[in-house]
Parts: structure tokens; C-alpha cells; sequence
């Protein structure tokens, strides 16, 4: 028997990004990238040499190569009232609404109570809006579905419920501030790779089968906890449905740029940038804390790996 060919292929140029090419940077890492016109923009999360952490925004014509980073930070803490001391931001993940003609952002706002969700708006990744603080602590991971269902906004999110336990919900809103029908639709699964926490991954994609989402899921160990991806398939019209969910994880930690780092043995899923002409995902993920990384694979293949792996 010969071993199922990998589902996702690395980047062999990986990592794209290291902490070396910014100046100050201790990390550059879960980070977002979306399409804009005819390059890429990105937003990035930078763990600067003092420690904080900040979002950069990034631009690079072909989503891969030099990178050229604007000067300033964005999305800076404040201490807005109606945002609940933000104190660092990190893990950003970008959705474009074509229907808003918008791109917004979703990250994780630490603070002195936990770690709570924002979402911001941006058209031109100059001028930002904040939003909201979307959930109270403690949630890290929130990514919006790209498409309104039924009038609403759709979220999917990682409510933590303390140890090793944290599903995946999902939630509605009408103008992304307040957020209810909230359910869990995908459960950490026991003696399984992803036993631990799971949560979004990157905003999910539409395919014809359904939306695509890639996820991360946490393999407890005595030492450590080894952070990996998976794939599953909403249902395009209520995606609290469930259609498939891969046994097997796409990606573990292999290379050594997932190995070896500030947290060895992560993979961390933030950003896929389909084109469907080509049948092929791009997908973005921090490597160890410590790098940024790419990987692609086929869409129809992801969907067999939900559905038969
Ligand atoms: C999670 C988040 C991620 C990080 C991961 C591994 O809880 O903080 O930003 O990549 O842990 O350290």
C-alpha cells in the first residue's frame, strides 16, 4: 500500500515571510491576504521585539514576493468606551462582501478580562472602521462568511469553554454589532486529532458543493499542544448544516518552519483565496508562531477529502 498522496502542497519557496524581512519584528505570523484589484493586500499580524503585538498592512502584486509594508501600525488599541480595553490585537482574518463592497477585518482583542473578537471595515486598507467588540471573553477566533443568508451576516467563531474544550459556533447578525442564534455546529471529536479546541481557520469559500471551510484543531500532548488543519463542507444555504467533515487533518506539522519556532508544532490556517478557473486554493498559515507560509491544493480535491477521508 502506498500512502494517500498530501491533499495540500507547501510552498517551496516557504516561509513567505519571516521576522527578518521587518524591522523590529520578533514574529510575523496567522496573518490574512486577500485579493485587491490586480495584487494582494494583507493584513499582518507583527509580535514586535518589545513583545506587542500589532497589525500591518501589506501589498504585493503577486500574494507571495515582496512584500512592502505601509509604515504605520493599524487598528491600533484603544480605549474607546463602547470597545472594552483592547489592549493587543492579533490573528487577523480579512472577508471581502462583495454586496458591501467591502472588505472587513476579524481579530482577536486581548484585554485584561480574557481575549474578546473585533471586527473592523476598510475599502482601501488605508482608512479603518472599528465596528465592534462582536463577543465577550473568551473568544479568539471569529472569520465572516463572505456572503449575506438571508439578509444577515454570518459568523463562525471558537467560544472557549475552559480546558481543552472549544467548538465551533455560529451566529447572525443584521449589521455585524449585535449577534444572536447562536449554535454550535462542529464539536472537538474524542481520541481524534482534533480533540482539543477547534475553531475557524479561515473566512469560509463557496464551492458548488458547499462552503468550504479549513479549520484548526488542537492535538493534546503531555508536553504540548500541536496545532493542525482539517476541512469540512457547510451547506451553502444553512450553513449550520454539517455536510462533511475529513477524519484525517490536511496539514500537521512537518517542515521544520512548523517544527521549530516561538511555539513549536503549529500550523495555523488564516486566510484561502480560491480560483475556481484553476480548481485550486491558495491557503495561508503561521508557522510556529515564529513565520507565514503558503500552501495550495485543488478545491475538488478538498471537498473528496471531506467527504471520503
Ligand atoms: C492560539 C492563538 C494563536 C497561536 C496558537 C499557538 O491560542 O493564540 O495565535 O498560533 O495559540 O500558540
Amino acid at each position: 500500500m502506498t500512502e494517500p498522496r498530501d491533499v495540500v502542497q507547501r510552498y517551496p519557496g516557504n516561509p513567505i515571510l519571516t521576522p527578518e524581512m521587518i524591522p523590529g519584528a520578533n514574529a510575523v505570523f496567522n496573518s490574512s491576504v486577500a485579493r485587491f484589484g490586480n495584487k494582494y493586500v494583507g493584513v499582518f499580524r507583527v509580535e514586535k521585539r518589545q513583545g506587542f503585538q500589532s497589525l500591518r498592512v501589506g501589498w504585493s502584486d503577486d500574494g507571495i514576493t515582496n512584500w512592502k509594508f505601509d509604515p504605520e501600525e493599524v487598528l491600533v488599541p484603544t480605549e474607546e468606551p463602547f470597545i472594552t480595553a483592547e489592549e493587543a490585537r492579533y490573528d487577523p482574518r480579512i472577508t471581502y462582501i462583495a454586496a458591501d463592497d467591502r472588505y472587513y477585518i476579524c481579530h482577536a482583542s486581548e484585554n485584561r478580562f480574557g481575549c474578546q473578537i473585533s471586527v473592523a471595515g476598510t475599502r482601501d486598507f488605508k482608512k479603518f472602521e472599528k465596528i465592534a467588540v462582536a463577543a465577550e471573553p473568551t473568544n479568539r477566533n471569529m472569520v465572516l462568511l463572505p456572503e449575506k443568508i438571508g439578509g444577515l451576516y454570518v459568523r463562525l467563531d471558537r467560544p472557549w469553554e475552559g480546558g481543552n474544550s472549544g467548538n465551533l459556533w455560529i451566529s447572525y447578525s443584521p449589521d455585524l454589532v449585535y449577534w444572536g442564534r447562536s449554535e454550535c455546529i462542529m464539536q472537538s471529536r474524542a481520541f481524534a486529532w482534533d480533540s482539543g479546541k477547534i475553531g475557524p481557520g479561515a473566512p469560509p469559500i463557496r464551492t458548488s458543493e458547499g462552503w468550504l471551510i479549513v479549520y484548526h484543531g488542537i492535538t493534546p500532548r503531555v508536553n504540548a499542544k500541536i496545532y493542525k488543519a482539517g476541512v469540512a463542507l457547510l451547506d451553502l444555504d444553512d450553513p449550520r448544516k454539517v455536510i462533511a467533515r475529513g477524519r484525517e487533518y490536511i496539514m500537521a506539522p512537518r517542515e521544520l518552519y512548523e517544527r521549530v519556532g516561538d511555539v513549536p508544532n503549529v500550523v495555523f490556517p488564516t486566510a484561502v483565496i480560491p480560483y475556481p478557473e484553476k480548481d485550486e486554493v491558495r491557503i495561508y498559515y503561521g508557522g510556529a508562531d515564529t513565520v507565514f507560509c503558503l500552501a495550495t491544493a485543488k478545491i475538488s480535491e478538498l471537498i473528496h477529502f471531506a467527504r471520503h477521508r
